[in-house]
């Protein structure tokens, strides 16, 4: 079990003293927060509705300028240093940490932001392929350094689609917008919910008297990159198949339950169930959205187990530890809902509480799970935060 919220803060510190240590002097220091997923799975990507909330698990970056164009870039966790020039041909893409933060400077280059040189260092606390997004919190906080070390204003939907193509284009995962969104734009105690058509998006309290619990499930399963981007098509070709009827549909967004059922001759069975989710889960958002504004917890824990049915038998992303994670937590006084979070294939689940019981909540969740799996898990208790910010140094 984890972590007490002190060693979690010190994470602007680590990036610091492995600043001075690697690079030596000054240094500023700019933190993007990983994130939770509310409702809204595997919708992004099909121009749908998400609600997601930044949390306190950060990417910390420490950096400052060069007088040429080379990214000097270290990461903490893997003590190790890569360095590229901006210059053309430019960087190519290595396989490895560095393409988060690397990605990022090219693709800011490639919206028109001209780039510094920079020594940086990139320490994350996020833990990584655990579902939190560790990859757009790297992304995000390079991106935010080296705009401000560039003398740019930072303008946080331009800072997420640039990040959003880093990913795309360089580490080469077809996400969608959710997570660079969130990490970018995030608000302390608020989740978010956003149309990943227009990037218009409303900020939702979260109750007062809920906690967010997310636990991992210590497993990432291989090929989950694999199966994400076979989603992605599989959405794509409901699209095309519904298309010769709809001709109006351009995204699963523009789909309606009723057009769906109308048409579901015309899909193969394992479309239609794809299809099914992003719809179904699409109207959930909203449904969530209200029952949260209303402080309905009844409706908010319903949605939360539909959302996770819906992912585990339509969509098929869960995995046997997560749906066990949930079961148990659907079974634990003080849990108002509970389901996967993220991409799935393992990872984590969220999980609202209520704040009165949320340690011993914690507690009986990881013991139960090890009982069962034999996987010590973590589990965190989390705060909806802020996006990207600088930290004072
Ligand atoms: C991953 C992706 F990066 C997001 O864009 C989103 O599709 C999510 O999986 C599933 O909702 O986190």
């Amino acid at each position: 079990m984890v972590s007490s919220p002190k060693s979690r803060h010190r994470i602007s510190d680590d990036a610091k003293d492995k600043f001075s240590q690697v690079f030596g002097g000054a240094c500023r220091i700019f933190r993007a927060p990983g994130r939770v997923n509310l409702i809204g799975e595997h919708t992004d990507y099909n121009l749908g509705f998400v609600m997601p909330a930044a949390v306190d698990l950060y990417c910390a970056v420490a950096i400052a300028p060069r007088n040429d164009r080379e990214l000097h870039a270290y990461s903490a966790h893997f003590g190790e240093k890569v360095v590229i020039d901006l210059e053309p041909p430019g960087p190519s893409p290595r396989g490895d940490w560095s393409d988060y933060a690397i990605g990022t400077a090219v693709a800011l280059e490639n919206f028109g932001y001209a780039l510094r040189g920079a020594n940086l260092v990139v320490s994350a606390e996020v833990p990584l392929g655990s579902g939190l997004s560790s990859s757009a919190a790297i992304e995000v906080s390079t991106g935010a350094a080296l705009l401000n070390i560039g003398g740019h204003t930072l303008d946080r939907k331009q800072l997420a689609l640039a990040c959003q193509r880093a990913e795309n284009e360089f580490v080469g995962a077809r996400c969608g917008i959710m997570d660079q969104f969130i990490s970018a734009h995030g608000r302390s105690a608020h989740a978010l919910m956003l149309d990943c058509r227009s990037l218009d998006s409303d900020l939702l309290p979260i109750p007062s008297g809920v906690r967010l619990l997310v636990a991992n499930t210590g497993v990432e399963h291989q090929h989950a990159a694999g199966e994400y981007n076979a989603r992605r098509q599989q959405c794509e070709e409901g699209v095309r198949l519904l298309s010769a009827a709809l001709p109006g549909i351009r995204s699963l967004r523009d789909l309606s339950a009723e057009q769906l059922e109308r048409n579901k001759s015309g899909l193969p069975e394992l479309i239609y169930r794809r299809c099914h989710h992003v719809v179904s889960e699409n109207q959930r958002v909203f449904e969530m959205a209200e029952a949260l504004a209303q402080g309905d917890l009844q409706s908010v824990g319903n949605l939360m187990g539909d959302s996770h049915r819906s992912l585990r038998d339509d969509y098929q992303v869960s995995c046997a530890e997560l749906d066990i994670m949930v079961e148990i937590a659907a079974g634990l006084h003080g849990v108002v809902g509970a389901r996967m979070t993220g991409g799935g294939f393992g990872g984590c689940t969220v999980n609202l509480v209520d704040a009165r019981e949320a340690e011993l909540i914690e507690h009986e969740l990881a013991r139960q799970y090890e009982a069962r799996t034999g996987i010590r898990p973590e589990a965190y208790v989390l705060n909806a935060t802020d996006g990207v910010t600088e930290v004072s140094n």
